[in-house]
């Protein structure tokens, strides 16, 4: 049954998360196919593999659409987390195909946008710096005393940066309910995990800043789940900073134009056996949570939510030249000195 499974989740729960596993797989292939008819913008970054990492660490904050719900911050690997916030497929599709009714209108790629009222802020490029941006947000839940959490997703290759160990040592030092997910996909770019730390796991850089870390088999949904439900408890409770590491890997290159031929494909194919949501379809099968006909139907229902999101952001007109000027300068009544205060229309320059 059910709850032999995990005991905090009811079926609707598990299948949820079985859900929005399928719904970040099937927005990511539908992706896919964009990209190679030409409608695709700028890179295209998978997440295959590493979906129940996004999704499980996601589903175990609280969610709220008014503003006064946990918060997080995703890498461009994390699609599934913000998916899992409400953040509305369509977006996401018009963020890759840069339309004009695009949350950034057009401006930015992928998941680079905001929505503070659904709590999810979007990523800076620079690696390792969102940790600090994230550890101001979770400083200012402490200073006016809000229970919140924030949570906030790296890349190994992440951890190596200055800018991360600053912020982790911020964090850890103010007692920041902050929630650091360490996405162990044992590459960055075309380096292995080995010439990027001389360290076993990256839990041991958490001891070095004096905050407690656990590591989890990432492509397992309900340990993550359950890793993460523990750090949150933990960062609400008044035991600051708290660290995930998320064990699996990157199954594809490091985007699509990388065909990833540096690494050994029998390595590709023992983690392409370890499938999340396959993993996950064979327990909730084997616990009796579902049939495979519901399950089936999942899968049915997030193909055609993702052909119908797709469809709509084709439909949709990319924004014209003239306004990437629009929205850089302030409107404010008095201008600060530096600012411009007009903007000037490159069509009559
Ligand atoms: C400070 C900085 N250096 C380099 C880059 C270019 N860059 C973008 S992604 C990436 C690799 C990131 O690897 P990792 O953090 O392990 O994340 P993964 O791609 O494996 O998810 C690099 C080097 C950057 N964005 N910022
Ligand atoms: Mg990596």
């Amino acid at each position: 049954m059910a709850e032999t499974l995990s005991p905090g989740l009811d079926r609707d729960q598990l299948l949820e998360l079985y859900r929005a596993l399928c719904l970040t797989r099937a927005a990511e292939e539908r992706l896919e196919l964009l990209q190679k008819q030409g409608h695709v913008t700028g890179g295209l970054y998978r997440s295959l593999g590493q979906e129940a990492g996004a999704v499980g660490a996601a589903a175990a904050l609280r969610r709220r659409t008014d503003g006064t719900g946990d918060f997080l911050a995703p890498t461009v690997r994390a699609l599934g987390a913000l998916l899992v916030f409400g953040g509305e497929l369509v977006d996401f599709f018009r963020q890759y195909m840069a339309r004009a009714t695009s949350p950034t209108k057009g401006r930015e790629a992928n998941v680079h946008w905001s929505d503070y009222q659904k709590g999810f802020v979007g990523p800076v490029s620079p690696l390792g710096t969102m940790l600090e941006v994230m550890a101001g947000i979770t400083l200012s839940f402490n200073m006016r005393g809000e229970d919140r959490v924030g949570m906030v997703f790296y890349g190994d290759g992440a951890t190596s940066t200055g800018a991360w160990h600053e912020g982790l040592n911020f964090a850890a030092v103010q007692r920041c309910p902050l929630i650091l997910m360490v996405e162990a996909n044992q590459w960055a770019f075309s380096s292995p995990t080995a010439k990027n730390t001389r360290l076993e796991s990256f839990t041991q850089k958490a001891a070095g800043y004096g905050i407690a870390a656990e590591a989890v088999d990432g492509t397992d949904v309900l340990a993550v789940y359950e890793a993460v439900a523990r750090a949150a408890a933990r960062a609400r409770s008044g035991g600051g900073a708290q660290m995930v590491e998320l064990r699996y890997f990157r199954r594809l290159g490091h985007a699509q134009h990388d065909s990833q031929d540096y690494v050994d494909p029998a390595v590709i194919a023992e983690w392409a056996a370890r499938d999340p949501i396959e993993l996950f379809h064979a327990r909730i099968l084997s616990h009796g949570v579902a049939s495979t006909d519901d399950l089936v139907t999942i899968r049915q229902d997030v193909e055609q939510q993702s052909q119908v999101a797709a469809e709509q952001a084709i439909a949709e007109p990319t924004p014209p030249g003239p306004d990437a000027v629009n929205d850089v300068y302030t409107d404010l009544a008095t201008p600060h000195p530096w600012t411009r205060a007009e903007t000037l229309d490159p069509r009559t320059q």
